[in-house]
């Protein structure tokens, strides 16, 4: 009789096969008739579901807030340079997406674990921030280069004030404020940051839509695909800033010296 062949990789998010694209189950017509935005395709993609209209607002409103945060941040000063070498799109993108990290822009899944763990745990905020602090990390989520107590980051509260109001409740948000209470306490700009709100409201979102049992929940959490949104919504900004150098003709960028401290020995220098 007929052997099949062994399948070499298994995939279980979309079907090109037939004359329509499905992704998850959901022709391409169909996502256009019913008018699921961006946020229900990647529910679709990333989550092989379709989530409710509040849930695929707010991933939106997440891709919209990461999509830029200036020249300056490390991301887009790497995009910059890299472009301003004559490179192409493809290269000047990458170079800046490889800076996002725990530091930068890839501190969301790190947040949503830590803070997740510790309030699962039954540990108070304080209880928390000491374990931290007597471990030697860093509190992922909390901590910015520019904004402060004082000089608030609105992203933030705008993530805060979307999920209190659309949210069914939102534990894992309400916590890290708390947390927050007590590192600004000690220095002024170790805020939530908007990795930390936007990793702990993504797991208020799974935990409390109603798509997904605990165990997936869990399972998002730990493969690590938060940071991915803000990889997507930044990929938007990064390409702004390489059009951006292309379109003004800026030539090869050089480091200034005088901004550089060359710390050699008298021997090396001579
Ligand atoms: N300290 C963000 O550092 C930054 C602490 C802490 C306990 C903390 C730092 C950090 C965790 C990672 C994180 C996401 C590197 C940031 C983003 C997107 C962005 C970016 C943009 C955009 C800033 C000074 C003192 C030291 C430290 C203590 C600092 N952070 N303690 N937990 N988390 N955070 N990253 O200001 O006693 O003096 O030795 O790593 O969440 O990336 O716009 O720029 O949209 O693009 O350079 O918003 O906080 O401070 O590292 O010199 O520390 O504070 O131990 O204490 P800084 P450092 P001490 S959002």
């Amino acid at each position: 009789g007929l052997i099949r062949k062994p399948a070499s990789f298994i995939s279980t998010i979309c079907d090109d096969r037939g004359q329509e694209l499905f992704y998850s189950g959901m022709a391409i017509s169909e996502v256009f008739k019913e008018d699921i935005g961006v946020g229900g395709v990647l529910s679709l993609l990333w989550f092989k579901r379709r989530l409710p209209q509040w849930a695929t607002k707010f991933i939106e409103m997440v891709l919209m807030l990461t999509a830029d945060h200036g020249p300056a941040v490390s991301g887009a000063h790497n995009t910059i340079v890299t472009a301003r070498a004559g490179k192409d799109l493809i290269s000047s993108l990458v170079s800046g997406l490889l800076t996002i990290g725990d530091r930068f822009g890839g501190a969301l899944d790190g947040a949503a674990q830590s803070f997740t763990a510790a309030y699962d745990k039954g540990l108070t905020p304080a209880e928390f921030v000491n374990s931290m602090r007597k471990s030697h990390q860093l509190i992922l989520g909390i901590g910015h280069k520019i904004k402060s107590r004082t000089n608030p980051d609105l992203r933030v509260s705008m993530v805060k004030e979307y999920v209190m109001a659309n949210f069914p409740s939102c534990e894992i948000v309400k916590y890290a404020l708390e947390v927050e209470k007590i590192t600004t306490a000690k220095k002024d700009n170790l805020i939530l940051n908007v990795d930390g709100v936007v990793g702990c409201a993504l797991v208020d979102l799974l935990r409390t839509c109603g798509a997904f049992s605990p165990a997936e929940v869990e399972e998002y959490i730990q493969i690590g695909t938060f940071n991915g949104l803000f990889v997507l919504g930044r990929s938007i900004g990064f390409i702004g800033h390489f059009l951006d150098q292309k379109r003004l003709k800026q030539g090869l960028y050089r480091h200034p010296w005088d901004d550089i401290s060359y710390m050699m020995s008298e021997k090396e220098s001579s």
